[in-house]
């Protein structure tokens, strides 16, 4: 069943542009950026706000998002992905973002934490039997890496498998695992007899494998979480992936999805702005509009200010990237950054509303409670902090 909301207001989004950063985008990144920007405001902005007071997640775009290019960007063509460079990617992140993060959840999961294992660590049966199904949404994935005692700390999961000469036996259980309900396959970080961690995509209806959803979440309320049980599930040893293992493989996975937080952090972030802007000039009190007062002005500027810092800082992230260069630490800055200055503007753009500002009428405290998830999941806000800590001054402090 589609619902379509019967309160928000239709999507008059602006995109604001301070700084003609267009005219550092090429044409191909205008053109996807674009595609991406008409599907959000055909696709999700009309019906995002009913299924997140549901707690529903819209499975009717899933085949849409495929289409924008929302499942592997840059994964190569050849296996069903869009070849796009970083900052294509990055774009179409962002705008998938300006209308909801639980729907770029969606759209991360399967590129970067389902997909980019597969195709860079797996072998070409593996990446010919799921990328092609994974690009277009015919199959969804999730990522199991955290578990109920590891969250910041995965190295220290207890999720195991033991050879059992013709198959691999697993146990164990991973939580808050996004897309997880109704997920097709499960790439899952778990260790060998011998403590170290390797990657196993495990398909639904394989015995003894489980994914109940996790419920009373008052964020990425249209993104389905859920666990990964798995009590004594036999996984053929062709589903384990051959080509990278330790704990640098998962994190290698994070890189890539953390770059795209970055992005889609600035779409919400955009989307709160813009719908703040527009307010701030309809909206009249002691007879003259709230956008006329200085307070009000103070936290439009600032907001306008920060939301180009960070446009900059993750067009240089995607040049570099594009080069190959661009280091764990670099992405976690502009996570932290970006995801920070979403939560800080959603909250101020919120209380530019006053009482409209808690209503599903404007997308605003959907972005608010969104990203409280958000500076969450792919690292902490604490632990990127320790991630820079760490690369300036050479000392880990985590432990
Ligand atoms: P540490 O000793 O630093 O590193 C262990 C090994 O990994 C290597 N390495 C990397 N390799 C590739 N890429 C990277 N980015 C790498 N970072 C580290 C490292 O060189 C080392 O290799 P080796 O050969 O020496 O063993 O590891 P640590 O245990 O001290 O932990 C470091 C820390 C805390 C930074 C890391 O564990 C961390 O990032 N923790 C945060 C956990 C996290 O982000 N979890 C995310 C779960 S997935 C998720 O949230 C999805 S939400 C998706 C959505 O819905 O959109
Ligand atoms: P903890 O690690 O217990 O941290 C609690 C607090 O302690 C945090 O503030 C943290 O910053 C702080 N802290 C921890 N260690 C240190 C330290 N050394 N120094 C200082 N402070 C510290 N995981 C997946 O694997 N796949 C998914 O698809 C996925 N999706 C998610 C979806 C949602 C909606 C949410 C909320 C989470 C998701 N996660 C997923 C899990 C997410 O990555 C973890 O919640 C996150 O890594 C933090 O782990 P934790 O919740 O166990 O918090």
């Amino acid at each position: 069943m589609t619902f379509k909301s019967k309160t928000m207001r239709p999507d008059l989004f602006q995109s604001p542009d301070y700084y003609l950063l267009d005219e550092l985008l090429s044409d191909e990144h205008k053109m996807v950026r674009d595609a991406a920007r008409a599907w959000v405001k055909k696709e999700v902005s009309p019906i995002i706000e009913e299924y997140a007071q549901r707690a529903e997640f819209p499975h009717q775009i899933v085949k849409g998002l495929g289409e924008i290019g929302g499942f592997g960007p840059y994964i190569p063509v050849e296996y069903g992905g869009a070849g796009l460079d970083q900052i294509s990617y990055g774009l179409i992140m962002q705008e998938i973002e300006r209308g909801d993060s639980g729907v770029r959840s969606t759209s991360s999961v399967q590129s970067s934490l389902v997909m980019y294992p597969i195709w860079k660590y797996g072998n070409e049966e593996q990446r010919m039997k799921y990328l092609p199904k994974l690009a277009t949404g015919e199959f969804i994935g999730c990522f199991g890496l955290t578990e109920p005692d590891f969250g910041s700390n995965p190295g220290g999961m207890v999720t195991n498998f033991k050879d059992m000469g013709d198959h691999y036996l697993l146990n164990g259980a991973k939580m808050w695992i996004s897309n997880a309900p109704f997920a097709d396959i499960a790439v899952v970080w778990a260790k060998n007899e011998e403590g170290r961690i390797h990657g196993l995509i495990v398909e639904r209806g394989m015995e003894g494998f489980s994914t109940p959803e996790t419920h009373n979440k008052w964020s990425l309320r249209a993104s389905a979480t859920g666990e990964l049980i798995f009590d004594n599930v036999k996984v053929p040893k062709e589903n384990l992936l051959p080509n990278k293992s330790g704990l640098g493989a998962p994190l290698g996975c994070l890189d890539s999805a953390r770059y795209g937080i970055a992005w889609g952090a600035i779409g919400a972030a955009m989307d709160c702005y813009d719908t703040a802007l527009r307010y701030s000039k309809e909206r009249i009190q002691f007879d003259k509009p709230i956008g006329a007062t200085q307070l009000q002005q103070k936290k439009l500027a600032e907001m306008i200010t920060e939301i180009t810092k960070a446009q900059l800082l993750t067009w240089r992230l995607g040049v570099l990237r594009n080069e190959g260069k661009a280091t764990t630490a670099q992405i976690s800055m502009a996570k932290r950054n970006n995801v920070d200055m979403a939560l800080t503007i959603a909250r101020d753009a919120r209380q530019m509303l006053g009482g409209m500002g808690i209503t599903g009428e404007y997308s605003i405290m959907r972005h608010m409670m969104n990203l409280e998830s958000v500076v969450t999941y792919e690292g902490t806000h604490d632990i990127h902090l320790l991630i820079t800590g760490m690369d300036v001054t050479g000392f880990p402090a985590f432990k």
